[in-house]
């Protein structure tokens, strides 16, 4: 069986010719922020890769194709639709089978940037340990995927809606590497200190870059997650958000939302109680990551010895 895969020509041109590609994922603009912000921050993030040397490939599932790469108006319809399928390591596969349409989240996006080629891939924030998965049992896929599938993740650590110390656990446990971009502080999103100690702190897009290159050397499964912290401009005190996010978990809990739909309920609720600073927050750090991502993907993409 060939796989369902579709390059953009942009990307297909920048494989040919060995340059940096950065993989985005399409959760984000799925079920991440609104419309038009979504499209919006879209278009600004692979703008950003553009100007930072690199190509951008936004992934997703369309009529039963893994598309690396969107043109605009498939994004725009995309940024536009509802009901679009949230998809994960567990359902990827068979939504491609039945010709369906979905957003990918940072598992899948992993799995198909893997499949392209393509070692290094931007978001805002990765899935991770709920707070009350001691009962709920609810731990992201994207904690497994980073395990066992080589990609370099630049996110902006995770969002304290998660149980953080819990999360770094279950990413040590896995033996997932997690490096702060330039701090000693694991980043809390909208915040830049958690106020955790990261595992590793990396201070250049190089040093990134070869830590990846030793563990492919080495035969290490699984990427690496790069934690950069929001720009100091546009952070949000960890203070201010904390009983906001605690009266999101508990509406969750109430409502009896659960599985999938427990991410996308929380980041809702936070731009509503936010009044949307939330979002205006998660745009500023995006693009951050995207930059980050770019430097990362131009140092792989060097042949080796013309560094
Ligand atoms: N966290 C964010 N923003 C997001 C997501 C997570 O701050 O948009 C999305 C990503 O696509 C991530 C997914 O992979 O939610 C995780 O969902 P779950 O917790 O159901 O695994
Ligand atoms: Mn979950």
């Amino acid at each position: 069986m060939t796989l369902p895969l579709d390059f953009s020509a942009e990307v297909a041109a920048a494989r040919t010719a060995g340059t940096a590609i950065v993989a985005l994922e399409s959760t984000i603009i799925t079920h991440g922020m609104p419309y038009p912000q979504n499209v919006e921050t879209a278009r600004l993030v692979e703008a950003e890769v553009r100007s930072h040397a690199a190509t951008p490939a936004t992934i997703a599932v369309l009529n039963g194709r893994l598309k690396i790469g969107l043109s605009d108006a498939e994004l725009e319809g995309l940024a536009q639709a509802t009901g679009v399928a949230k998809l994960s390591r567990a359902d990827i596969a068979a939504c491609l089978a039945r010709g369906g349409t979905g957003a990918t989240t940072v598992a899948a996006t992993m799995i198909a940037a893997h499949l392209a080629g393509v070692s290094v891939f931007a978001t805002g924030g990765i899935g991770g340990v709920h707070k009350g998965a001691k009962d709920s049992f609810d731990i992201s896929a994207d904690l497994g995927e980073l395990a066992i599938t080589p990609v370099t993740v630049v996110a902006a650590g995770a969002k304290a809606i998660l149980d953080l110390p819990k999360t770094l656990e279950v990413l040590e446990t896995r033996g997932v590497p997690v490096i702060a971009f330039g701090q000693d502080d694991f980043p809390a999103f909208w915040s830049r200190s958690s106020g955790l100690m990261a595992p590793l702190r990396m201070d250049t897009a190089a040093e990134i870059a070869s830590a990846y290159q030793m563990r492919r050397a080495m035969g290490l499964s699984g990427g690496q997650l790069v934690a950069n912290p929001i720009p100091i401009e546009a952070e949000i005190n960890a203070m201010s958000l904390a009983p906001l996010i605690a009266k999101a978990t508990q509406e969750a809990e109430e409502k009896g939302v659960s599985g999938k739909s427990v991410t996308p309920f929380l980041l809702q609720r936070l731009f509503e109680l936010t009044d949307g600073a939330s979002l205006t927050a998660n745009i500023a750090l995006v693009l951050n990551n995207a930059h980050l991502a770019s430097e990362i993907a131009v140092c792989l993409a060097k042949p080796r010895g013309n560094d």
